[in-house]
This record gives C-alpha cells, sequence and structure tokens, in this order.
C-alpha cells in the first residue's frame, strides 16, 4: 500500500495506463496517451505526485507502482460496478442528462448505489496516498460526490474539481432524484471549474436554491462556513506540438496521399469524433446528403473517422446502426463504382495519421448538439498553419466561445447546417484565411498548460 506521501494528487475515473490480460492470464500495463495526461504529467512527476484511477479492467486486482516519479494508484472495480456506476449512472443517467436530454436518461436506483459506493472508494484511495495539506486534483462527472466524501476523511486536503462536460440549465438539472447530493458532493471541493460561465451561473443558482450554499463575491458561495470558489476553464489542446506535427513533411505527404487516395476531389469534407450521440454526426449526414440532392455539393467527398466508444451501451448501439445505414443509403444513392462520396472509417487513428487528415481537408464539419467543450475543432485549427480550411462549428459547443471566426451553426436546423456548409465549400480563400488567421491566434496562446495552470493558480497551488 503507498503511504502518505504524494504532495499533489490528480484524481480521474481512468488511470492514465491501462491494465490488459493476456492470452496467458498474465496482465501487462499498456500506456494511454491523451491530453489530459500530457497536460498533467509534467506537473505530476516534478512534485512526485500520484494518479488515483480505475485501470479499465474489471475484476482484476493491482498493486500502486511508481514509474519515473509518478504514483499510478488504481481504484478496482467488479463488473457489477462497471455496469452500474460507470455505464449506467455515469454514462446512462449523467452524461444524457448533462448534455440537455439529447437521449433519455434512465433513473435507477441501483445505479445511484453503485455511484455512491464507487465514489466512497476512490475516498479512500485519495485518502492513503496524499500527504498532509496535499493539493487533490479531481477530474469530471463520474467523481462528484468525491469531494465532500474525501474532505469528511482528510479536511487537511485542498481539493479542486474540474467538470469536462456542459453543467446543464438548472430546469433539467432538476430532474435528477438526486440532485440535492450531487450538488453537496461539489460543493466539499476548494474550487468547482466549468468549461464555460453558463456552467458557473448554473451550478451557482442550484447550490444557493438545493443546499444551505450562501451567494458570497462575484463567483464564490460559503457552505458550512467554507468559502466555495466557482469558475470558468475553457480547456484546450497541446497546440504547438499539434502545429509542430502538421508541419512535418511526413504528414503533409500523407495530407497528399489521402486525396490522391479521394481521387483529387476538389474539396474534401471531414468529420471525427468519439462516436456518441451528442456529437451530431447524423446532422451532418442529413445536411451534405441533401446538399448532394440538389446538386450543389460539386465533387466534394466527405469522411466520417468515428472513435468506437462505450459500445456496451445500448444507445449507443442504436445511434450507430443509424449511421451505418445512412452511410450505406448516401453511397448507394450518389456514388460511383469506385468514387464512393462518403468514407466511414469506425477505428481510432494515431496521433500523426489524424494530423494529416485534418491538413487534407478544406471543411470541418463539428455539429455537436451539446458539448463542453470539443477538442476536435481546436486541433483542426492547430493544424492548419497554412491559414487553409474552413470551420464549421456548433453553437452549442464550449469551442463556440473562443472560436468565433468558425461558421458557426445551430445543428437542429437542417438548412442552416446546409446552407453554411456550402458557404464553407465555396468561402472565398481571402475570408477563409483571415478568419482562420484570427482562430490561430487564440488556439496558439491557449494551450492546455495554460488552461492547467490557471485552474492550479486559482486553486492556490504554487509553480514549482
Ligand atoms: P470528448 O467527448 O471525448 O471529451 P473531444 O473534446 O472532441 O470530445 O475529444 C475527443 C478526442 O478524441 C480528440 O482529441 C480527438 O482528436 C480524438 N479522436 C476523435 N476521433 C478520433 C479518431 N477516430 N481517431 C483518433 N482520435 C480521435 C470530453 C467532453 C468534451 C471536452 C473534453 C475535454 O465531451 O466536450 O472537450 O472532454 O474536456
Amino acid at each position: 500500500m503507498a503511504d502518505q506521501t504524494a504532495e499533489f494528487v490528480v484524481v480521474a475515473n481512468r488511470l492514465p495506463v491501462d491494465l490488459e490480460k493476456l492470452p496467458d492470464g498474465t496482465q501487462r500495463w499498456k500506456r494511454s496517451p491523451g491530453g489530459l495526461v500530457t497536460a498533467l504529467e509534467p506537473m505530476l512527476r516534478s512534485r512526485e505526485g500520484a494518479w488515483v484511477g480505475w485501470p479499465g479492467l474489471a475484476d482484476a486486482e493491482a498493486e500502486p507502482f511508481v514509474e519515473d516519479g509518478l504514483t499510478l494508484h488504481p481504484v478496482m472495480l467488479t463488473a457489477r460496478d462497471v455496469e452500474d456506476y460507470y455505464e449506467g449512472f455515469s454514462n446512462g443517467t449523467l452524461w444524457p442528462l448533462y448534455h440537455d436530454v439529447v437521449a433519455p436518461p434512465a433513473f435507477h436506483r441501483h445505479w445511484w448505489q453503485a455511484y455512491v459506493r464507487v465514489n466512497k472508494r476512490f475516498a479512500e484511495a485519495v485518502a492513503e496516498v496524499a500527504a498532509p495539506g496535499a493539493t487533490v486534483w479531481i477530474q469530471d462527472y463520474q467523481l462528484q460526490l468525491l469531494p465532500a466524501e474525501l474532505r469528511a476523511l482528510r479536511p487537511d486536503l485542498r481539493i479542486g474539481f474540474f467538470l469536462h462536460i456542459p453543467f446543464p440549465p438548472t430546469e433539467l438539472y432538476q430532474q435528477l432524484p438526486w440532485r440535492k447530493e450531487i450538488v453537496e458532493g461539489l460543493l466539499g471541493a476548494d474550487l468547482v471549474g466549468f468549461h464555460t460561465p453558463g456552467g458557473v451561473r448554473n451550478f451557482r443558482w442550484l447550490a444557493t436554491r438545493f443546499t444551505g450554499a450562501k451567494p458570497g463575491a462575484r463567483n464564490e458561495v460559503t457552505y458550512e462556513g467554507r468559502t466555495v470558489k466557482l469558475g470558468a476553464f475553457p480547456i484546450s489542446i497541446d497546440s504547438a506540438h499539434l502545429d509542430r506535427l502538421s508541419r512535418s513533411p511526413e504528414v503533409q505527404q500523407r495530407a497528399k496521399e489521402i486525396r490522391e487516395d479521394l481521387g483529387n476531389p476538389e474539396r474534401v469534407i471531414l468529420g471525427v469524433d468519439r462516436l456518441d450521440y451528442t456529437k451530431g454526426i447524423d446532422v451532418r449526414l442529413r445536411a451534405f446528403e441533401e446538399l448532394l440532392a440538389e446538386e450543389r455539393a460539386g465533387d466534394a467527398v466527405m469522411i466520417q473517422l468515428a472513435t468506437p466508444s462505450r459500445e456496451r451501451v445500448e444507445h449507443y448501439q442504436t445511434m450507430r446502426n443509424g449511421i451505418e445505414q445512412s452511410v450505406g443509403r448516401i453511397n448507394g444513392t450518389f456514388a460511383r463504382v469506385g468514387h464512393p462520396v462518403l468514407h466511414y472509417l469506425h477505428q481510432s487513428l494515431p496521433r500523426d495519421e489524424l494530423a494529416a487528415f485534418f491538413v487534407a481537408a478544406d471543411v470541418m464539419l463539428v455539429t455537436p448538439l451539446r458539448d463542453g467543450m470539443n477538442l476536435v475543432a481546436k486541433e483542426y485549427v492547430a493544424c492548419r498553419h497554412d491559414l487553409g480550411g474552413v470551420l464549421v462549428l456548433s453553437e452549442f459547443a464550449g469551442a463556440a466561445i473562443e472560436l468565433k471566426d468558425s461558421v458557426l451553426v445551430n445543428p437542429h436546423d437542417t438548412d442552416g447546417v446546409k446552407n453554411a456548409l456550402y458557404g464553407a465549400l465555396t468561402m472565398p480563400a481571402a475570408d477563409a484565411r483571415k478568419r482562420m488567421r484570427s482562430m490561430r491566434r487564440q488556439v496558439l496562446s491557449h494551450d492546455v498548460d495554460r488552461w492547467a495552470r490557471s485552474f492550479l493558480d486559482a486553486l492556490g497551488l504554487p509553480p514549482t
């Protein structure tokens, strides 16, 4: 067991490493890189920090270990926990509820009980590794009860919480049978962060409505004799890295090959998402299909890349079937032999390959019905040092606040999306360059390091 030694602890549902079971029954660790890991790893290592999370394998056993100055502390989940806490309450209740109920959330008491149970287990794990007076940064909607559970065990800790998905409008949030408990859970933190000021406003209203919290100074509430700070911290990407990667001769060459493989069409349209019903993949397929039917798409070819996601949750299976049917129908109607108009890859691609797709695309379609931020929009911008390409972006993505020079669309308005797509396909180059230059200024100067630093500054963790 790890002793209480870490001065800085990050807690997330998942560890930055996956535990894998090999056919011979043995287990091994595999790195699972992601934006958050890249941003936080240097800070964690320089402080001999710890990361607490589930290693992604149910019913397994694993001990904490130290890798390169970073303690990795696994929290184990049974198959039942995964079903009820993760697939159930996190992804079947909270995810749709927090995304404007674009799918109906399911409320089950046994899911809630599992959520409580697992959050308590996380609290015990963090209490074991955090040094006296340590700073703990909790990530995301799976762990909203953890701030209060942890404070009860360890009142000496400085606790920050960041929500990566939207915090919903108050009327929708009030559907949740356990609304009070969750707000109280979050109020256990010293700082609660959201992507947007709208999230802050919604939470502040609910906190004063459902708990004993009183409004304090701007962006603060007082609760049980403590001040809880609230703030908007829009997350970002490792912009400089992507910019460099996209300039490399290999990525540039690969982008050319992709266009050649598509038959060198005049325009390439791209969508890149985790396969999720909030991302509005159906919205953009419909817009493209109608544009083709109206013979306004020219010789444009569309590519939709979709990372497999939450495949055991029923709603995701239905949505995947719907999308695959549309892809078949669109190609069935508009393709010629050897020349599909729509390419769909249900695969996760390596970063350099993804960068090549961004470089190859003239129009990037990002049309979520609701999204906390949407990093894909920022990644596309970071990859366009040539100032080429047009970003079509949903008003309902957090990124729309910063990327005002994109072509903003309401994803519920099919005609609007269709016309925006047509406008993007035919936009004069000078106009497109101007927009891209301004968006690049924003994305390159506001990277993920700056995001993490600003959150931790507000929490009061001094730089090393
Ligand atoms: P996600 O819902 O996962 O994140 P997003 O922000 O777009 O959404 O991040 C997805 C990531 O996956 C991007 O880095 C993207 O490049 C990558 N990706 C997508 N498809 C891929 C593919 N086919 N191959 C390889 N990589 C692929 C949640 C919230 C968001 C919020 C983030 C961060 O839902 O709103 O922006 O957390 O806070």
